[in-house]
C-alpha cells in the first residue's frame, strides 16, 4: 500500500521512474512475443530465438525489481543492473556463437568472447561502485575489453566466420556488429555521467538510469529481432 501510494506521488515528473516501468513492460512483451514463436522454427533456429526470450526475460525480471528499487530508495539500482547485465551480455555473446557455427565456430571463441564480457562488466563494477576514486582506471580497463570484442567481431576470427558462413548470417552478423558498436558505446557514455574523471569536463553529468535504460531497450530487444529475423529468413530458403 505504502509503495502504492508512493508511486502514484512520483509518477507525473518522474522520468527516471517512468523509463524503468516502460522498459519491464516493454522486456516482458518482448519475451511473450519470442516465447510463443518457438514452436514455429525448426531445432536449428529454436535455440537462438529461445536465448533471445531469455535475454529479455531475465532483463523484464531485473526490470520489476530496479522499478521498485528506484520508487522505494530513489537510487540507482547498481547491483541489480550489473547482475542483470553479467547474466544478459554473456547470453549474446552466445547468440554471436549459435549463428556462426553453421560455418564451424569452436567454443573457443564463445569462451573469449564470455570471458571479455565478464571483464568488461567486472570492473566497471568495481569503478562504479567500490572503487569510485578509480572509475576513470577501472573504465578504462572496461573499455579496453569492449574494444577486444568490438575487434573480434568485426575484423577477428569472428568477422571471418560470418563471411564464411555468407547469406543471411553475414546479413544478420552485420547488423549485430552495429549493436555493439553503437548500441553498447551508450554504456561507457552513461558510466561517465554517473562518475569522476577526466572526462567530466566534455561529458555533461547527471542521472545515468535514462541512458542505461534506452540502451537496454535498444540492445536487448533489437538483437533479439534481428535473430529471429534470420531464423524466419533462414528457414523460408
Ligand atoms: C543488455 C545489456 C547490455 C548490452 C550491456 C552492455 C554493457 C556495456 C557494453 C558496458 C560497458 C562499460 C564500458 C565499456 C566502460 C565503462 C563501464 C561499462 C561497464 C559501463
Amino acid at each position: 500500500m505504502k509503495n502504492l501510494l508512493l508511486m502514484k506521488e512520483m509518477l507525473p515528473n518522474d522520468y527516471v521512474g517512468f523509463t524503468f516501468f516502460v522498459g519491464c513492460m516493454a522486456m516482458m512483451a518482448a519475451s511473450a512475443f519470442f516465447f510463443l514463436s518457438l514452436n514455429q522454427f525448426d531445432k536449428k533456429w529454436r535455440t537462438s530465438v529461445l536465448v533471445s526470450g531469455l535475454i529479455t526475460f531475465i532483463a523484464a525480471v531485473h526490470y520489476f525489481y530496479m522499478k521498485e528499487y528506484w520508487a522505494e530508495v530513489g537510487q540507482s539500482p547498481t547491483f541489480f543492473r550489473y547482475v542483470d547485465w553479467v547474466l544478459t551480455v554473456p547470453l549474446m555473446c552466445v547468440e554471436f556463437f549459435l549463428i556462426l557455427k553453421v560455418a564451424g565456430a569452436k567454443t573457443d571463441l564463445l569462451w573469449k568472447m564470455i570471458s571479455l564480457s565478464v571483464v568488461m562488466l567486472v570492473t566497471g563494477y568495481l569503478g562504479e561502485t567500490v572503487y569510485k576514486d578509480s572509475a576513470a582506471l577501472w573504465g578504462g580497463i572496461s573499455g579496453l575489453a569492449y574494444f577486444v570484442i568490438v575487434y573480434e567481431i568485426w575484423l577477428g576470427s569472428a568477422s571471418k566466420l560470418a563471411k564464411a558462413a555468407g547469406g543471411n548470417v553475414l546479413a544478420a552478423h552485420k547488423i549485430l556488429c552495429w549493436f555493439v558498436l553503437v548500441g553498447w558505446a551508450i554504456y561507457p557514455l552513461g558510466y561517465m555521467m554517473g562518475t569522476t574523471g577526466w572526462y567530466n569536463s566534455m561529458i555533461p553529468s547527471g542521472n545515468i538510469d535514462i541512458a542505461y535504460n534506452i540502451a537496454d531497450a535498444i540492445n536487448k530487444i533489437g538483437f533479439g529481432l534481428v535473430i529471429y529475423n534470420l531464423a524466419v529468413q533462414s528457414q523460408k530458403d
